[in-house]
């Protein structure tokens, strides 16, 4: 009933508040013999961390692994994998004074009205602290993804507030703060996030998610399609309010001679759908976005109500990130890996003795 679980045959459950003395997940499932140690997780969790840069929440935290179970001598072993990070920088001073009130668009109403108790330290578990343990929990699955079907997943931001790239290069996306595309245009996303960070305001973002060499076959219809489930797992990374897949909303203005993705000998000739069709993955690169919502945690005052109902001005101080959007690349990504290996074993275990049909072509 209490969902802090995800996946079928690779579950990932995680636990643990922003201000508690750690955070930490299980991940079950994953087949025994891939190896695993703690330093495999440092490069995508500082890639997610807070305080790296000025643009971001300057909370900072060593996010060091433990690995409690699940690895002996360096392998998996098929038992549940037990990973912790504790938490060693909160300042739940920062809070004092939402311990009466609600912050307009943040989950401290929904939670206090559900639960009729809430953490208000840095939001509990509504706090977005929490992904980290998404992102460790990916990275199992983006290593064992890579070994065992060469399948890479990688993201980068594409949108922040009006701001698009102008150009688009792969090579670029690690080479800066914000995992953009286009280098020239850094020192633009600089002096707008500077700018925002001085009227005490947020934007919002969008990220964009790739997935190249997954095989024809994963997914499950009806009610597994692997779009629904990639669907179902970006939307619940915090702050998301809209996700597509291939070429999504646009796919309302589009003709059905357009938005077909022909197939020929030499492989499809578009990849409008996204990589996707009748819920089963087509061989095509797997192409996803997310929409996130401006950070509600800012420092323009703006009206709440107490607990007892009354009218409040709210202003939130504290160390925020004017936009989540920025560190949602690494979030966004473990989720796809963690969706597509559940899929990976899946499809293993229900179709793995199906011959290969027409010559692949994608
Ligand atoms: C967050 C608020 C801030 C961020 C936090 C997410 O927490 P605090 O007020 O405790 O500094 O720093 O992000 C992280 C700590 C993290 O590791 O991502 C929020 O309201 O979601």
């Amino acid at each position: 009933m209490s969902s802090n679980t995800f996946g079928k045959l690779l579950s990932v459950t995680t636990f643990g508040e922003s201000h508690g003395p750690a955070i930490g997940c299980v991940v079950d499932g994953c087949p025994p013999g891939l190896a695993l140690a703690p330093e495999d997780f440092a490069q995508d969790l500082a890639r997610r961390a807070t305080g790296r840069t000025r643009h971001t929440s300057q909370r900072r935290e060593a996010d060091v692994v433990e690995i409690l179970s699940g690895v002996y001598q360096g392998l998996t072993t098929g038992t549940p994998i037990a990973l912790l990070i504790r938490n060693t920088d909160a300042r739940s001073r920062d809070y004092d004074d939402l311990l009466d009130t609600f912050r307009p668009a943040h989950a401290d109403y929904t939670y206090w009205h559900k639960y009729g108790i809430r953490d208000p330290r840095g939001g509990g578990r509504s706090s977005a602290r929490e992904t980290t343990m998404r992102v460790a929990a990916g990275v199992i699955a983006r290593k064992w993804l890579a070994e065992h079907h060469g399948v890479r997943v990688r993201g980068c931001l594409t949108q922040l507030g009006g701001i698009t790239p102008r150009v688009f290069d792969w090579n670029a996306v690690e080479d800066n703060a914000f995992f953009w595309p286009d280098v020239a245009q850094v020192p633009e996303l600089e002096a707008t996030m500077d700018a925002l960070r001085k009227a005490g305001d947020s934007v919002g973002a969008r990220v964009e998610v790739i997935a190249e060499g997954v095989p024809p076959g994963w997914g499950e219809p009806i009610y597994g399609k692997l779009d629904a489930e990639l669907a179902a797992a970006l939307m619940g990374i915090n702050a998301v309010k809209g996700v597509e897949i291939g070429d999504g909303f646009a796919s309302v203005a589009q003709h059905g001679s357009q938005h077909r993705d022909e197939l020929t000998p030499q492989g499809f000739a578009s990849n409008h759908a996204g990589g996707i069709l009748g819920g089963i993955s087509s061989g095509q690169s797997i192409r996803c976005a997310i929409a996130l919502k401006p950070t509600s945690s800012i420092r323009i005052p703006g009206r709440s109500v107490n607990l007892r109902g009354e009218p409040v001005q709210v202003v939130t101080t504290g160390r925020h990130d004017p936009c989540v959007g920025i560190r949602a690349t690494p979030i966004a990504e473990a989720m796809v890996a963690l969706v597509l290996m559940d899929h990976a074993l899946r499809h293993r275990a229900q179709c793995g003795d199906v011959p290969p049909q027409t010559p692949r072509i994608a």
